[in-house]
């Protein structure tokens, strides 16, 4: 029997398997509680014989837009089921790699912040053509470096993945498109057929050739693990600051945030 989840829905049919983010009052934003359940879906997956793809998608028409920021405390998210500051998003974001089968990612809608890492992260992206990209951490008192860095800059090229993170733009599927970030744009109806489409190709191929080849692309960024861990400790740190709170406090107050009494550290 597969697991029963709060903040997921979680499907298995002929080989492939959707873990689609169940919480649309906040465009899918995450909690402590939706990324355990990520984790246990996917741990789920991995050990299935039958399955041999992933889709990690959203509900109601947007993908994910990252960290849920109204849970978000001084010390991290605050996990409701415990009192605690915490978001191991980190093992997610390893997960999604170290699983030995392709994972392909269904946007629709928003897929920013945390949630665009996460597109990021899996292996293919198909989008709709209402999809919107885009970070957003310098504007809310945040950041996702290590893999959220290295790794775009590695997809769309150091100049773009510095403008994306500086500027905290938006970017629409055919921009996405173009700047290698996903690898189809379907109209949003057709979406979900889509990723059943280059599913059952790629059932169609070795399973060991295809974890063979995940792990050797993976390999060229392997290295960015002790990064990342350094990096999601720094924001961990960073959540406890007054320019953290100010990002988090302009947003949830709807105004700009006012970052200028926080220009003057020299180093
Ligand atoms: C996604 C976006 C751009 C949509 O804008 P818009 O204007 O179309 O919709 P609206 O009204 O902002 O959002 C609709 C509802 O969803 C909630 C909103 O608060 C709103 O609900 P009500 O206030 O009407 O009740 N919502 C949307 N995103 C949410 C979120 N992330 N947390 C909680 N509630 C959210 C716009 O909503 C937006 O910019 N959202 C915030 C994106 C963001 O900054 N995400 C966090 C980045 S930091 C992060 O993810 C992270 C990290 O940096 C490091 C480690 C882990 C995580």
């Amino acid at each position: 029997m597969p697991p029963v989840f709060q903040d997921l829905i979680y499907t298995k049919q002929a080989g492939l398997a959707v873990v689609t983010i169940n919480r649309p009052q906040v465009y899918n934003a995450f909690r402590p509680q939706t990324i355990d359940e990520l984790i246990l879906a996917f741990e789920d997956a991995w050990r299935d014989e039958t399955i041999g793809v992933v889709c990690l998608t959203g509900a109601e028409g947007n993908f994910c837009s990252g960290g849920d920021q109204k849970i978000r405390g001084d010390a991290g998210y605050v996990d409701d089921r415990t009192g605690q500051g915490r978001l191991h998003v980190r093992q997610f974001h390893r997960i999604m790699r170290e699983i030995p089968k392709p994972v392909i990612a269904a946007v629709d809608g928003y897929a920013v912040g945390g949630g665009h890492i996460l597109h990021m992260l899996c292996d293919l992206t198909l989008c709709s053509s209402r999809a919107r990209f885009g970070q957003t951490g310098p504007r809310v008192g945040s950041f996702d470096a290590g893999f959220g860095t290295i790794y775009l800059a590695r997809m769309v090229g150091e100049k773009k993945a510095r403008e994306i993170w500086y500027l905290c733009e938006q970017y629409d599927a055919d921009q996405a498109l173009a700047m290698g970030l996903v690898n189809k744009v379907v109209p949003p109806d057709q979406l979900l057929e889509e990723v059943r489409v280059w599913a059952d190709k790629i059932l169609t191929k070795s399973p060991t050739a295809l974890r063979f080849l995940k792990a050797s692309f993976n390999a060229d960024t392997d290295h960015v693990y002790g990064l990342q861990a350094i990096a999601h400790g720094a924001t961990h740190l960073f959540y406890g600051t007054e320019e953290a709170a100010e990002g988090r406090n302009a947003w949830r107050e709807k105004r700009p945030p006012d970052f200028n009494a926080f220009r003057k550290m020299p180093w």
